[in-house]
This record gives structure tokens, sequence and C-alpha cells, in this order.
């Protein structure tokens, strides 16, 4: 039994699941959703050849996957009123809608990759900018995007679309999957990388870009987005702040 790796990827699920949390310092909480605010929007992107320029942004699920079938998640969430300041911690987390793996998946676990849209990037080039759509984003226009499932477009740019910067990695273990499970894929605890991203930004939101590094073309762990209509949460943003 791979103890460390299991360990690893409990020990946050077992966080999540803890409810309210007793700060010993008085941090407060705030939940974001990609179902809050005028900023908030949802989409996975299809880069298959009969889906590259077709529009995902009103399913109830969104899925990254790859192995060949090339599908990225974009989340955007809106930050207004969010004092960036004080945001002592942050946490991603998606919410398992349906599944369908395979045996190979089940044991050694699905690991995915959050890129984050570099801040103002702007439209060109037949890309959107950070401004992007939830009903016009497909995998054919989408920021930052590049025709390699696992992968955004990395770098410090801004125009054409943009770049993006990795913010993690994070290996879901199958021994855990359950349909209505939610996974944290980014926890700044440990990696301060997505505090600096949030605490960059200058125009009340951002965009995160989700990618699979790990699975095969047959396994589908699909996660709830906004539309979802049976009860399962949206994608998530928690943010801890100091007092
Ligand atoms: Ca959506
Ligand atoms: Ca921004």
């Amino acid at each position: 039994m791979p103890y460390p790796r299991l360990l690893r990827n409990l020990v946050p699920c077992l966080l999540l699941s803890t409810g309210p949390v007793l700060f010993a310092d008085s941090l407060s909480r705030k939940v974001l959703s990609t179902a809050d605010g005028g900023w908030g929007a949802d989409a996975q992107v299809n880069g298959t050849t009969q889906a590259t320029h077709q529009n995902f942004g009103g399913s109830q699920i969104i899925a990254a996957k790859d192995g060949g079938a090339r599908r990225k998640i974009y989340l955007r969430f809106d930050l207004k009123g969010v004092p960036l300041d004080r945001i002592a911690a942050a946490r991603l987390r998606l919410t398992i809608a349906s599944m369908d793996l395979t045996q190979s998946a089940q044991v050694d676990g699905i690991t995915f990759r959050v890129f984050g849209l570099n801040d103002g990037a702007r439209a060109g080039a037949a890309r959107l900018g950070e401004d992007w759509p939830e009903m016009e984003i497909t995998y054919g226009n989408a920021p930052a995007n590049v025709h390699d499932e696992r992968m955004a477009s990395v770098g410090a740019g801004i125009e054409r679309g943009g770049q993006a910067r990795i913010l993690g990695q994070s290996t879901l273990q199958g021994s855990l999957f359950s349909v209505g499970q939610s996974f944290t894929l980014l926890d700044s605890v440990g990696d301060p990388r997505v505090l600096n991203f949030l605490r960059a930004d200058t125009n009340g939101h951002v965009t995160f870009i989700i990618t699979r590094v790990r699975g095969s073309p047959d396994d589908n762990l699909l996660f709830a987005a906004r539309e979802h209509t049976r009860g399962h949460a949206p994608p998530t943003l928690e943010l801890d702040f100091h007092p």
C-alpha cells in the first residue's frame, strides 16, 4: 500500500469535509463560486476535431482530459470586494458530478495541472481575453490555449489572448473517488503560487485553466459546473483572510 501518496491525497480531502473551521488566529473565510458575481463563469473546451469550435459554457459538467481526448476547464471567479492584501490562504475545489473510470485510474489516481491566466490578458489574433464570454469560449478561441492537451501557453504575455503561469499540480487518488465528493486541486498551504496570483489581480476577476496530465481517454471524471441541477456544488475558490 503506497501510504505516503495515499496520505498526501487523503489529508486535503479530510480537511475538506470538516465544515466550519475554528481559527486560532481568527481568520475569516469567504467561499466564492463560479456562480457568483458578474464575472463568475465555467466551461470546458474540447479540442477533438468535431468540437474545436463548439461552446460548452451551458453544460452541467466540466472535464479535463488528455490521452488524445483534449478537454480543458476554464473557470473564472469574481473578486470584486475581496481584500486581496489580506488573503492568508486559498483553495480551489471541484466536486465530482459523475464518473466512469478505468481500473488503472482507480489504482494510480488522475493528475491535474492548474494554470492562472495572466491578469489583463486581452483578446486578439482570434483568441478571447480574460473577459471571455462563457457562451462563446471554445477550444479554438480560448485564451492562452495551445494545441497540447496538458499545457497552456506559459509566459508573461497579455496580448493575443495572453499567456498563463502554472500554479500547481495535484493527483486525485482513485480509492477515494465518489460522486458528490469535493477535491482540492490547489492549496496555498505549502505552495504560495496561487496566493501570489490572486494578490496580483488588478481588475476584479481571475481565470484558472485546468488540464489533465495523467489519465486514459476512457477515464471520465466529470465535475459539476455552475449549471449543475442535481445538487452538486459548483467550482469554488475558498479564501481565508487575516483580520
Ligand atoms: Ca458554465
Ligand atoms: Ca484579473
